[in-house]
């Protein structure tokens, strides 16, 4: 919740700034600033890139997962395929690492920004090697010796061990000594912090949004902010600053730099949810969380913790706890604190065997269906979006049954129940939520709220209910307008979809509003049946949260034809399209789904994920007609909505004005009507 304030705070301020010009901005520029932004991250540890990639356009991207954080892309030391930890020993920093090559790495990035997901990348830069002597990509080196890269000068030296006592009392030597015998580069020098902000500036030449910082507890903050202030753009930073009660490093002297990983937050949701979860009630900082909601990033496990023993102090919940790992993780996508990340991994039970792989080490394709990959990402889809439809609102209605049942509301948004007990628990709760029957996104069934805003709802044991506003298992009622007035609104943005929520006389469409068609180049339009009404308010968002509400006042529009341009409405107005070049195709879509949705890019300009609903032409074939602009042909891809896709075996279809049909992967222009007429 502070997270949300902090935005909120940070648009307030630029709104009141630029309230002494005479225009104002549109609230996109305030959401530009907040870019960075990652909503829910997604670790996909050790997925090779290929299949990254792939999740981000099946599962991340309609799921409403804000970025997904891969592994070292770095070349790596290579222990054949038989350790997972070879990657965290860098070699050098080309892109040749066990998960693919910079192609496959571009194109995972490319993928991952089409479906609507940032991409962070796991740093290792505080060390190179302590062992080994090629890497994954064929490159020879020994420890302190990096041809081309590093030489034993560019190392702490006289070399040092860092001990277990040096954690309690001595900063300098837990930041220049050697963490379990890695080459400790010294981030001191001008050239080291030359060639690490050089990688990380590579990546973000890529695409990368984000870094996570491994082993940032082993830099200094003077090094790690020097080394930052080289940086290109501003990257999402997350720091791995493991906390220990009264050691010399602690993660509060990292925030000034960026965000920490929280590793308590992980610590105290093992105890609850082994025990009894009606503490939650009072989760936050007070628990000895090591840094505040807005600088943490939080989560159930990570890959270290993951491994440590089941009694260990500092251990977590891992996939193997079952429904209890689950219930911890929807706690952490309903709880405002932090920055959830959902961990997804290999399954494993030798703590230092690597991934499936092949041909010495190279890590093969993720499977969900063999058992040897957790697939964990998928479980929590319902929850990620309820996650982002509950942003901005606080906790409500908290209820438990003095035991291991806890319920609670998000404002009027949404409302959870979690279920540890070991056996079902039938109640009324009051849920805040409006009338009307909500699928259960944490697991199967439906809940129907009263007019009242009770519900009564069985949850079974070790499971969760949680429903929220914006899905509906019964479509709210639409109001059949009397009257014949209308209005046509030209927008103009850069936006590859543009969404315009309005409120008649007080109803207001339902989030995120009714999509805009292309008019041409840069502009989008709606006309909007008024009723009997001569005005109406409206707001315009790109599908994924950015909004532009003319600085939080609306727009007032009346009948006829407007322009909305940077923040200026015209009444009147002509059609800012005339006489510009204004192609159209219309696609014929042969396939059994329904709904079938077209995703589109016109000049590289993508649809927001999952694209445009396509209306049913007869049987078997759908049917939309897109504006194209001055463009002469777009790409093309489709999926039924809940994660299948066809994109043409990954090469997309491209398609021309005038009438396409595509049917069985085939494309033909200029195409009869497979529907007569
Ligand atoms: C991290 N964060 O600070 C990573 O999250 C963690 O997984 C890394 O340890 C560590 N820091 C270094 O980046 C892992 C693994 C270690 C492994 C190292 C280096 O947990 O066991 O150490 O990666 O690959 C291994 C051997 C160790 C040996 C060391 C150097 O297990 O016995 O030390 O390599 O050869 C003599
Ligand atoms: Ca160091």
């Amino acid at each position: 919740m502070r997270l949300y304030k902090a935005i909120v705070a940070g648009a307030l301020t630029a709104t009141a700034a630029a309230g002494t010009a005479v225009a104002l901005p549109v609230l996109t520029e305030t959401a530009a600033n907040a870019a960075s932004a990652p909503g829910v991250t997604v670790n996909l540890w050790n997925w090779n890139w290929k299949s990254v990639a792939r999740e981000c356009t099946d599962v991340l991207g309609p799921a409403g997962y804000g970025s997904v954080q891969v592994s070292p892309p770095n070349d790596s030391m290579s222990k054949g395929g038989s350790v997972w930890w070879d990657i965290y020993q860098p070699a050098r920093y080309t892109l040749t690492s066990k998960f693919g090559d910079e192609a496959a790495f571009k194109n995972m990035v490319d993928a991952c920004h089409a479906a609507g997901v940032k991409v962070q990348v796991d740093t290792v830069i505080n060390h190179m090697t302590g062992q080994g002597a090629t890497s994954y990509g064929g490159y020879g080196f020994s420890k302190y010796n990096y041809p081309g890269l590093y030489s034993s000068w560019d190392f702490h030296s006289p070399t040092c061990g860092i001990d277990n006592a040096d954690y309690g009392n001595n900063a300098w030597r837990v930041q220049n000594c050697e963490l379990v015998s890695l080459s400790d580069l010294n981030t001191g020098s001008d050239y080291v912090r030359g060639q690490i902000a050089a990688y990380m500036n590579k990546l973000t030449d890529l695409g990368v949004d984000g870094f996570r910082i491994d082993a940032a507890k082993h830099i200094s903050p003077d090094d790690l902010g020097a080394i930052k202030s080289r940086l290109k753009g501003s990257p999402y930073i997350h720091q791995e600053v493991i906390y220990g009660q009264g050691e010399a490093v602690q993660p509060s002297q990292y925030t000034g730099i960026g965000d920490v990983d929280e590793f308590v937050y992980g610590r105290k949701l093992k105890e609850q949810f082994t025990g009894q979860i009606k503490y939650l009630q009072s989760f936050g900082q007070s628990w000895g969380l090591s840094v505040g909601s807005d600088k943490a990033m939080v989560f159930v496990d990570n890959h270290d913790t993951e491994r440590k023993d089941a009694s260990a102090g500092d251990g977590t919940l891992n996939y193997k706890y079952g429904a209890t790992y689950k219930l911890a993780n929807v706690f952490m996508l309903a709880w405002p604190y932090g920055k959830p990340n959902v961990y997804s991994s290999f399954t494993w039970s030798n703590k230092d065997g690597g991934p499936p792989s092949a041909n010495g080490g190279f890590v093969t394709d993720t499977n969900c269906s063999n058992g040897q990959w957790t697939c964990f990402d998928r479980e929590m889809t319902g929850m990620v979006g309820f996650y982002n439809a509950v942003q901005g609102t606080s906790v409500g209605n908290w209820t438990d049954n003095g035991g291991n049942l806890i319920a609670f509301s998000r404002g009027d948004k949404g409302w959870v129940a979690i279920n540890n007990e070991n056996g079902s628990v039938t109640r009324t709760f009051t849920t805040g939520l409006p009338a009307g029957t909500y699928p259960n996104v944490a697991g199967g069934g439906s809940v129907t709220v009263n007019s009242g805003g009770t519900a009564s709802v069985t949850v079974p044991a070790k499971s969760a209910v949680a429903i929220r506003v914006g899905t509906s298992a019964t479509p709210s009622p639409t109001v059949t307008p009397t009257g014949d007035k209308t209005a046509t609104v030209y927008y103009k943005t850069s936006w590859g979809t543009a969404n315009i929520h309005y409120g008649i006389n007080g109803t207001w469409t339902t989030v995120p509003g009714v999509a805009m068609d292309t008019a041409c180049t840069g502009w989008k339009k709606k006309t909007i049946q008024l009723g009997a009404a001569t005005t109406f308010q409206a707001v315009f968002n790109n599908g994924s949260g950015t909004w532009d509400n003319n600085g939080e006042k609306n727009y007032t529009i009346g009948t006829g034809t407007t322009t909305v341009k940077d923040g200026v409405v015209t009444g009147n107005a002509a059609n800012p399209c005339e006489g510009t070049t204004q192609n159209s195709a219309t696609v014929y879509y042969f396939t059994g789904w329904n709904p079938a949705n077209i995703h589109y890019g016109i000049n590289g300009t993508w649809t927001t994920v999952p694209g445009v609903a396509m209306d049913t032409a007869c049987t078997g074939w759908k049917k939309k007609t897109v504006d194209l602009g001055t463009a002469a042909t777009f790409q093309v891809t489709f999926n039924n909505g809940s994660g299948t896709w066809d994109n043409n075996g990954g090469n997309n279809y491209t398609i021309g004005t005038g009438a396409t049909t595509v049917k069985d992967g085939v494309v033909t222009g200029n195409a009869a009507n497979p529907c007569g007429g």
